[in-house]
């Protein structure tokens, strides 16, 4: 047996509620682990919540309230997000649990036997809204940005973690796993950094109270950094490690793709396989980001649907790039790809079969050259998709299925099925075009159960089956098989939205 498939999100902080940047990285793992559950693969899938540090701290004293009444506030929120989504995480971690404190406190101590992690001083500029120090280099560059208020100047005892020691051998493994951080892009800007030398990491904190204590010196607490990662290891059961994808967002990379892989080299431990870091989703030219304030919080959005909002995260952001979001955009999309593109081609599909043969799908006897054409057009775009999905990218994935889609109207306009229908002599014909129209439907249904549970289950349905598609594998799906039964009654996949009304709202 292969191990499952390990897949994780960051642990997100519990100073303020979720938004659709964090719903975006949340989607993408589940549409992922759908994806492998699919491929015949078990899927462990781990997200959770980072409690620990000044940030919260802060945020909670401002509430009055204590940093654990915060985190607990915030939990709910985004658990209760997530089980609306239907996110299919097996546990949902979060830093305050007590075997993630334990696990922490056990591997420092470990490391400190073992000489990675030792006492000493540290000087320097703090940048608290990103809870590291920072260099001379990055203060000056928050300086210019208007930032410096961020900083703050400490001097503390401190435990530093030996990651100086891990250059070379940081180096050596990028060098031997190409596929370690993806895109590329972003591999040679962690290459870069490590290049330009490492220095040892401050891994505890004396001014801070809100944290996993140093084991036997509870003066100090353990930087939240290091706690945070190893999140990834206590909510990880032994048979499932080590992970086979880690999704970040682009402003945490090299936590992950230098910190992290340190953290486990000290440790004598197997390697993420693939750490894989996405952009940003913007407003304007900014960051979405809660102190920014120019968040968009995801209930706006699930109105239309939680298929809608997954199908147009997925569509819309190429993995690795920024993407502007907008209103406007998002109906847009959603009334092309779903109402029109594939909910109206799905329609027209299920009322020509129930009219013209009364429910049953025709096996079709013959297939003129435009009839093989569209039927070696699906044979080609099925693995196609995989591919690309197996790559990660949905984006490209739906580009390739949904041209295909609007081959498949082109199809139906040229060969008139409703002119066919006039004259028995056109019958083998019309049974062609209505059956590469079902099956194409029909792959259609499997190929997107990932990214759009829900509707692809109507569409399931609607297409005469009775069980569920998630539960199909991808792997043995017979394109042009038979249909299995007559089809059921048409459901519409998506309502569409009133875009006038909703913009003058
Ligand atoms: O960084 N666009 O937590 P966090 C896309 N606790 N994704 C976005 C986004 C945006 N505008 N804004 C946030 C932390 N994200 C740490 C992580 S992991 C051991 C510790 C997503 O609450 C993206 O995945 O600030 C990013 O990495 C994450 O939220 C940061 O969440």
């Amino acid at each position: 047996m292969s191990k499952p498939f390990y897949i994780t999100t960051p642990i997100y902080y519990v100073n303020d509620r979720p938004h659709i940047g964090h719903t975006y990285t949340t989607v993408l793992a589940d549409v992922i682990a759908r994806f492998h559950r699919m491929r015949g693969e078990e899927v462990y899938f781990l997200t959770g919540t980072d409690e620990h540090g000044q940030k919260v701290e802060k945020a909670a004293a401002a509430r009055g309230i204590t940093p654990k009444q915060l985190a607990d506030e915030v939990v709910a929120n985004y658990t209760e997000l997530w089980k609306a989504m239907g996110m299919t995480h097996f546990r949902f971690i979060r830093t305050t649990d007590e075997d993630h404190r334990a696990q922490v406190q056990r591997l420092f101590k470990r490391l400190l036997d073992k000489g990675d992690i030792y006492k000493g001083t540290y000087k320097g500029l703090y940048s608290v809204s990103d809870e590291a120090y920072v260099t001379e280099t990055q203060a000056k560059e928050l300086q210019a940005q208007g930032l410096a208020h961020q900083l703050v100047e400490l001097e503390e005892e401190t435990y530093f973690f030996r990651l100086s020691a891990y250059q070379d051998r940081l180096l050596k493994h990028f060098e031997e796993h190409p596929e370690f951080v993806q895109p590329e892009f972003r591999f040679n800007e962690v290459k870069r950094f490590v290049e330009g030398g490492l220095e040892d990491l401050s891994i505890s904190r004396t001014t801070i109270t809100w944290g996993i204590p140093v084991p036997g010196e509870e003066k100090h607490v353990i930087y939240v950094w290091f706690d945070a990662l190893l999140n990834y290891l206590t909510g990880c059961p032994p048979s499932c490690w080590p992970p086979d994808l880690q999704l970040v967002g682009k402003d945490i990379l090299r936590f992950h793709a230098v910190y992290w892989p340190a953290f486990l080299m000290a440790a004598g431990m197997f390697q993420p396989t693939t750490i894989l870091a996405h952009g940003w989703w913007l407003m304007g030219e900014d960051k979405m980001s809660k102190s920014k304030g120019n968040v968009v919080r995801p209930d706006t959005l699930l109105r239309f649907g939680n298929d809608a909002l997954r199908f147009y995260f997925m569509r819309d952001m190429q993995v690795g790039h920024d993407r502007g979001f907008s209103f406007e955009g998002f109906m847009d999309r959603l009334n092309a790809d779903l109402a029109n593109g594939l909910g109206n081609l799905a329609s027209r599909t299920l009322s020509m079969i129930q009219r013209y043969r009364g429910g049953v799908v025709p096996v079709p006897s013959v297939m003129d050259e435009l009839d093989q054409q569209v039927a070696s057009q699906l044979l080609e775009v099925f693995p196609e998709y995989l591919e690309k999905a197996r790559a990660n990218d949905f984006h490209a994935a739906l580009d390739a299925l949904w041209a295909h889609l609007r081959a498949l109207d082109g199809y139906i306009v040229k060969a008139e099925p409703w002119k066919l229908a006039k004259d028995p002599a056109n019958d083998a014909k019309l049974d062609a075009v209505l059956a590469n129209l079902y099956r194409a439907l029909r792959a259609t249904a499997l190929l997107v159960a990932p990214v759009m549970p829900e509707l692809a289950q109507t569409l399931w349905e609607s297409l005469g089956h009775g069980t569920k598609v998630a539960e199909r594998t991808f792997h043995g799906f017979a394109l042009d098989g038979p249909a299995i039964g007559p089809i059921g009654d048409p459901k519409p996949l998506f309502q569409r939205i009133d875009k006038e009304k909703e913009m003058s709202d």
